[in-house]
Formats: C-alpha cells, sequence, structure tokens
C-alpha cells in the first residue's frame, strides 16, 4: 500500500494526511506507523523496545507488565537553554524566552529534520488533551520516530484512533518530534538514541505548532505534556479567555462529607504529585487526584471557575516516593509502568534513593553499572528519574476526573520550594492580590531541568518554563480573568510553603500527608470560618487554628514556620523589584501597587 492509501484508510482528515506526506518526504523514514491505539499495539512496540534493549523487562511477579529504560547520561532532563518561543517578534516572547527569528527558525529545523529518519520508524500518534468529546479538550498530532515516546504517549494521553474520530474534520496540534540520529544502512542502533549537542525544542506560537529535535526525555520529547499544554495552550488560552497552569487538582472533603476542588501551581519537583494524591494524616479528611502536573480551567455560565487535566497519567519524580510519603503514587505504578532511569534490583525490581529505608544489598544503577560500593556516594537512581503510569491506577483517582465539564475550582494555591522566608501558608487579600503573589514565586531549582540544583530563581506562578508568550502579558491575563466573574464567586488564593528550613537546614514542617492541616485550614478559611487574621503580607492563620492535633512540633517551630521577618521582607521586597524591572512598562500597573502595598505594610 502507498502512503497515501494507508492514509486515507486512516483518517478522512484531509489537513491531516498532507502534513504526514509532508513530514514523511522531509525525514525520509523507511517505514511509516499510524497509530490505532490500544493494549495489541502497546505490546508491538514493547517488544520492539525490548529488542532494541531500550527497555528490560521488570520482575512479572513483582511489577506486572512494567519495564525500565535507561536514558542515555546525556539525555535526562528539559533542556531549558534550548527551549524556544518562536514568536513573530522577539518582544512578543518577553524577556523571560529564548527567541529566535520564526523564519530562521524554520530554515534551521528544516535542515536537522531532512533524511532525520532515514533507518528508522516513522509513528503517527493523534492525541488528545482532556476527557474525548470534552468541549475543554484539544487535539494534537505527534510524529516521532522514537518507539519509547509512544509507549509513554499512550500512557499520558488518550492516544489513537478515539482521538482521531474525535477530531474528525476539526484542526490539530502538530508537534514533529525526532531523537535526530538517522541510521545508515547496516548500522546497529545504540539502546537511547538521543543527539544532545543538536537539541532544540521550538514553539511557533503563531502556527501553533511545536517542533522538538535531538532528546528523548520527558517534556522534551513528549510533546503532549509541556510543549503542548503548556506552552502552546497557554498561548491559546490568552486568546480565548481561559487558564493553561502548570497545576495540580485535588478534590478535599472533609470529615462532614463536604467537598471542595483546588488547584496547586508549584515549580517542577517542588510537591505537586505529592499534594495530588496525598493520604491525609487528619483523621476523617479526604483527598481525592484529578490531576498531578497540569489544569485547563475556564469559568462556566454559573461563574464557577472549572478545571480539567488534560492528561492521562502520571510522569512523576520517582526519587523520594515511598509507601510511607506517598502510597497512591506507589500502588499507581504496582503494574503496567514504564519507569526510566531507576536502579534495577537483583530480583528485577525498581529502586531508588528514599523507596526503603534498607537499600538492596546489589543493584544495577541507572546507568546499568554494578551498585555495591555505597559508600561512594554516587546515586543508584538519578535524581530525576521518573515512572509512568495511569492516571486510571491511581487508587485515590477522583469520581469526576474524567467529567467532560471539569471540576469546580475554589481554592488556587501557589508555592515554591524555600528555605527561608515564607511562612508555611497564608492567604491572598483577594484575586489581584492573589495574581500578585503568583508573579513572586521563587523557587530553589531542582533536577528537573539541566542545570544546577538548589540555586533560588524566580519562577512565576511555577510558569517560568512554561508560559507561551511575554511573561507580563500572562500576569495581565490573570487580571483580566479576575473579572470575568463575581468577586465571590472567584477562588480564594493561597500561598504555600512546605520547605522552609531550620538553621541546621532540617524541615522545619513535616510535610507530605500532614500538608492535609493546612489544606484544612484553607478549607475552613473559604467555608468562612473565623481562622484568619490579617497581617502584612495576607491573611495568617489565626492562633490555634492550623490543626496541629497529634502532631509532635514545639510551638518555637510552630512559630518560626509562620513568622513574618521584617529583615527578610525587606530583601524580598528588593529582589523582586529587581526582577520586575525585567518587564519594563509591560508589568501591569496593578502588579507594581501591589508590590508598594506590601512595602508599605512591612515597614509600617
Ligand atoms: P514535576 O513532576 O517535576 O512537576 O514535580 P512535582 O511538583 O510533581 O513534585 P513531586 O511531588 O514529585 O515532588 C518532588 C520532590 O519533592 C520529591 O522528592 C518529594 O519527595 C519532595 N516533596 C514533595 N512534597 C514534599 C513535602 O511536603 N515536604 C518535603 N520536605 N518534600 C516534599
Ligand atoms: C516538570 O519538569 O515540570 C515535569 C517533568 O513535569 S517534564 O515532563 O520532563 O517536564
Ligand atoms: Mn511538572
Amino acid at each position: 500500500m502507498t502512503l497515501k492509501e494507508q492514509l486515507s484508510s486512516w483518517t478522512q482528515n484531509e489537513t491531516l494526511k498532507s502534513w504526514v506526506i509532508e513530514q514523511a518526504d522531509l525525514c525520509q523514514p523507511e517505514k511509516i506507523h499510524l497509530c490505532e491505539g490500544g493494549e495489541e499495539e502497546y505490546q508491538l512496540f514493547i517488544q520492539q523496545l525490548l529488542k532494541s534493549k531500550t527497555i528490560v523487562q521488570l520482575n512479572t511477579k513483582l511489577r506486572p507488565n512494567s519495564f525500565l529504560a535507561n536514558s542515555d547520561p546525556a539525555d535526562v532532563a528539559r533542556v531549558e537553554s534550548k527551549t524556544f518561543i518562536c514568536s513573530d517578534s522577539k518582544e512578543d516572547a518577553g524577556p523571560t524566552n529564548n527567541w529566535q527569528d520564526p523564519e530562521e527558525m524554520e530554515t534551521l529545523l528544516k535542515g536537522l529534520f531532512k533524511g532525520c529518519m532515514k533507518g528508522r520508524t516513522m509513528y503517527v500518534i493523534p492525541y488528545c488533551m482532556g476527557p474525548i468529546n470534552s468541549k475543554l479538550s484539544h487535539i494534537g498530532i505527534e510524529i516521532t520516530d522514537s518507539p519509547y515516546v509512544v509507549c509513554s504517549m499512550a500512557i499520558m494521553a488518550r492516544i489513537g484512533r478515539k482521538a482521531l474520530d474525535f477530531l474528525g474534520q476539526k484542526t490539530f496540534i502538530p508537534g514533529m518530534h525526532s531523537v535526530g540520529v538517522p541510521l545508515e544502512e547496516n548500522e546497529i542502533d545504540v539502546p537511547w538514541p538521543c543527539n544532545p549537542k543538536n537539541r532544540y525544542i521550538v514553539h511557533f506560537p503563531s502556527k501553533k505548532s511545536i517542533w522538538s529535535f535531538g532528546s528523548g526525555y520527558g517534556g522534551n520529547a513528549l510533546l503532549g505534556k509541556k510543549c503542548f499544554a503548556l506552552r502552546i495552550a497557554s498561548v491559546l488560552a490568552k486568546e480565548q479567555g481561559w487558564l493553561a497552569e502548570h497545576m495540580l487538582i485535588l478534590g478535599l472533603t472533609s470529615p462532614e462529607g463536604q467537598k471542595k476542588y483546588f488547584a496547586a501551581a508549584f515549580p517542577s519537583a517542588c510537591g505537586k504529585t505529592n499534594l495530588a494524591m496525598m493520604t491525609a494524616s487528619l483523621p476523617g479528611w479526604k483527598v481525592e487526584c484529578v490531576g498531578d502536573d497540569i489544569a485547563w480551567m475556564r469559568f462556566g455560565e454559573d461563574g464557577q471557575l472549572y478545571a480539567i487535566n488534560p492528561e492521562n497519567g502520571f510522569f512523576g519524580v520517582a526519587p523520594g516516593t515511598s509507601f510511607q510519603s506517598n502510597p497512591n503514587a506507589m500502588y499507581a505504578m504496582s503494574k503496567n509502568t514504564l519507569f526510566t532511569n531507576v536502579a534495577l534490583t537483583e530480583e528485577g525490581d525498581v529502586w531508588w534513593e528514599g523507596m526503603t529505608q534498607e537499600r538492596p544489598e546489589r543493584m544495577k544503577d541507572w546507568l546499568g553499572h554494578d551498585w555495591v560500593d555505597k559508600m561512594s556516594g554516587s546515586k543508584a537512581a538519578h535524581p530525576n528519574a521518573r515512572f509512568t503510569a495511569k492516571a486510571s491506577q491511581c487508587p485515590i483517582i477522583d469520581p469526576m476526573w474524567e467529567d467532560p465539564k471539569g471540576v469546580p475550582i475554589e481554592g488556587i494555591i501557589f508555592g515554591g520550594r524555600r528555605s527561608t522566608t515564607i511562612p508555611l501558608v497564608f492567604q491572598s487579600f483577594n484575586w489581584q492580590h492573589g495574581t500578585f503573589l503568583g508573579t513572586t514565586i521563587s523557587s530553589e531549582t531542582t533536577a528537573a531541568a539541566e542545570g544546577s540544583v538548589g540555586k533560588l530563581r524566580h519562577d512565576p506562578f511555577a510558569m517560568l518554563p512554561f508560559c507561551g508568550y511575554h511573561m507580563a502579558d500572562y500576569f495581565r491575563h490573570w487580571l483580566e480573568m479576575g473579572k470575568k466573574s463575581d468577586p465571590e464567586k472567584l477562588p480564594k488564593i493561597f500561598y504555600v510553603n512546605w520547605f522552609k528550613k531550620d538553621s541546621d537546614g532540617k524541615f522545619l514542617w513535616p510535610g507530605f500527608g500532614d500538608n492535609s492541616r493546612v489544606l484544612k485550614w484553607m478549607f475552613e478559611s473559604i467555608q468562612g470560618k473565623d481562622v484568619k487574621e490579617k497581617s502584612s503580607i495576607g491573611y495568617l492563620p489565626k492562633e490555634s487554628s492550623l490543626d496541629v492535633s497529634g502532631l509532635h512540633i514545639d510551638p518555637l517551630t510552630l512559630k518560626k514556620l509562620f513568622e513574618v521577618n521584617k529583615e527578610d521582607w525587606t530583601c524580598e521586597i528588593k529582589e523582586i523589584k529587581n526582577y520586575f524591572k525585567l518587564f519594563k512598562d509591560k508589568l501591569p500597573k496593578e502588579i507594581e501597587e501591589e508590590l508598594d502595598e506590601l512595602e508599605i505594610r512591612i515597614h509600617r
């Protein structure tokens, strides 16, 4: 069958057909696979990945239908320095994004993609971000030469026939991906082909297209996630009046059976997955998970903000995840899971730092080396090692998680990884002040992106690496969104910090399941209970209104957790002021005013 014939029996969407033909001409693959989705097809790709030694099968008794991939050591995280927003003008991309002239970039990419799939199979993956048939969902098509990417996409998104049927004659977001390693005739492939010297993760906001070259890892390669659902979607959201955010979504039920939904934005590897599927330490309180990384939100006709999780699975940080810290994640990955860059035990199971207190005697580390030298300090799993598992496998997945309407959001939470200054929790005075809090997030960097770890950087709304346009226009968009509904119907906005440390560098707050105490306080505040009092930075919990029953925490520690230190805040304000200079006269005056007012309150 010719490609044309193959395509005709696959889809009636003419734009899709001609796009696939055009890309096949450009990339010159040896074969083309048009994905249908489904278990049988998935197993076909798994067999291929086993054969190419990209993955190994885990012990089927301990971890049924699960596999481990070890990446090239040079391809382990998102590459922010090689991520581009190629808007028509540099001004539109703003000062926080890398930009190149779109025409120049297109020429460069065409050069890179020419013949890049020689000797490989080109997979065409239709995928739906959001529940099939939801008005809030969008369709993308990813073309890739990586079967690892296809398998990951099959877990992370709703792929294949069902997405294609939903697409019909509508438009889609095209995404081109190649590992960037064409194969000569008879050349033997490596287990994890990638091209670290030539990496480009490129977004064209005008054309709404994505081109990714040279990396096979996570957010660089699974184009539905950060590239589409955040960078391109944030542009769509701005144009169409909704929000595409780096946020988990959770439902919280009180002992009385009342339920409220929250969305929370923390930077990469700062606790979203853990909060989203938390086992509450407070008796009677229950958390259920709608999503752990991305939220698409818009106001309903009733004036409430509704959120859907565009994803279908979790691409979660493995290190630190255990039956103590996050049992629900552990259950979610107990079967049908694709692990990347964790260690392999002698029994054929996985392991990572923090999974168990006792380390296994012998392992293969994430590099595939024998790992016996416990004293050398080398990590068995890469700090950005991940598990990829279907959301439906999470024991506390919310009954409404695929509701096409979304879930009503009553609280929005911002947060970062801050060893000082920021208290455990406080609440904004109103939407505008809450938006201001989002603009001020800074956080210590983590292994989720390449570069140094533990360096404090500004990460407004946890969207620094994910905003597809000018960050100051994004601030403006948030302010405008707040005018779309009655003030009393808007979600309340909170700011949290689980990561404050004492002078010995130990966390002051136990975190994880005990964060339910903070959620409870927010819940009661939204209910209108008398639990908060005004401070210079926002509303703080009233004395004894944070439920610490059963928690062994001394009053001094609690005091430190809520301290608003004048000196620290003076530095903080100075730093924010300095940062805002980056946005010049584009910074919304409302944000500037909020900062001025904060300064006045702090020095009062
Ligand atoms: P991305 O998937 O990169 O967006 O990350 P994420 O925001 O989902 O972060 P995740 O929940 O995976 O947590 C990242 C790291 O932070 C893990 O090593 C966790 O163990 C740790 N962590 C999460 N919650 C807490 C907490 O409440 N307290 C402390 N001290 N550590 C936490
Ligand atoms: C993040 O870095 O925020 C992630 C992982 O969720 S990745 O999909 O690689 O972007
Ligand atoms: Mn993330």
